[in-house]
């Protein structure tokens, strides 16, 4: 602090004495600023002329400006587009479960029409065999064509000779009024013995897999499968035979319905 308070004699800086010579005085000193001065403001003076005189800088600010609004826009744009996009989708996927609403209610209605038409067509049968199953019967008597049935209790049975498949053979017996035999005995069952290997019986599940079901649409009273059947081998057995080779009682076996068999008709 003390130091700073000392009187340094200007001169005294100069090592040279030519260069303090050489200095300027203060008065040219200050003639010199105010010059410099001068030159300053000029200078500036210039600058602010180029700045708002120069039509390059001009045309460049307003290229920018112009830039700015398209990219504003186009962004703007792209919204809504994508809205656009948005509200598309949400209609499409409204529609789509519309129509997956219609296609389970049709799912439902075939169902329900599937099955009336299943019940009338059982219906029709029943009447149909009404209907045929006297005159067929006066007829069986009364010409005394008894060649090939066999009378059993209150029923009559035809064993045939060829073999056809499952519903070849069921038309075969219905054309004479009977169907193929429905066995709810084991008088039945034992009488069947006869047959030949392989012989249709009036059981199927081609409607329901798994649920068996007699001709005349009734369910099983007494059943005679062989051990380990029905097992719908092969995903398609769905008619059954009489597999007459054991000795035992149970002798039924589910087999495809297509394959060619001997049968049994029961009037
Ligand atoms: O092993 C039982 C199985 O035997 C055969 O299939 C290999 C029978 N198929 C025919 O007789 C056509 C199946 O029905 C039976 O379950
Ligand atoms: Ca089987």
């Amino acid at each position: 602090m003390e130091e700073d308070n000392k009187y340094v004699d200007p001169e005294s800086i100069y090592t040279n004495i030519d260069d303090y010579k050489n200095q300027p005085s203060v008065h040219e000193r200050s003639c010199q600023d105010t010059k410099l001065q001068k030159r300053g403001y000029e200078a500036a003076s210039e600058g602010r002329q180029a700045c708002s005189g120069n039509p390059a800088a001009v045309c460049l600010g307003l290229l920018c400006v112009l830039l700015l609004a398209v990219i504003i826009g186009l962004g703007i744009k792209h919204d809504s587009g994508r809205d656009q996009l948005q509200r598309g989708y949400d209609n499409m996927t409204k529609e789509r479960d519309r129509l997956l609403d219609i296609n389970n209610n049709l799912t439902l209605e075939r169902d329900q029409l599937q099955s009336s038409y299943d019940n009338l067509t059982m219906e029709r049968d029943a009447i149909q065999q009404k209907l045929v199953t006297p005159l067929f019967t006066v007829f069986l008597f009364e010409e005394r064509c008894f060649k090939g049935w066999k009378k059993f209790g209150s029923s009559y049975y035809y064993f045939s000779n060829g073999r056809k498949n499952w519903a070849e053979s069921r038309q075969y017996c219905r054309e004479m009024g009977a169907d193929l035999v429905i066995i709810n005995s084991r008088e039945e069952q034992e009488l069947i013995k006869e047959a030949n290997i392989y012989t249709w019986i009036g059981l199927s599940d081609a409607q329901t897999e798994g649920n068996w079901k007699w001709v005349d649409g009734s369910r099983l009273t007494t059943v005679y499968w062989r051990k380990g059947e029905p097992n719908d081998a092969h995903k398609d057995e769905d008619c059954a035979v009489y597999l007459n080779e054991v000795v035992s009682l149970n002798t039924w076996n589910d087999i495809p319905c297509s394959y060619e068999a001997g049968w049994i008709c029961e009037l």
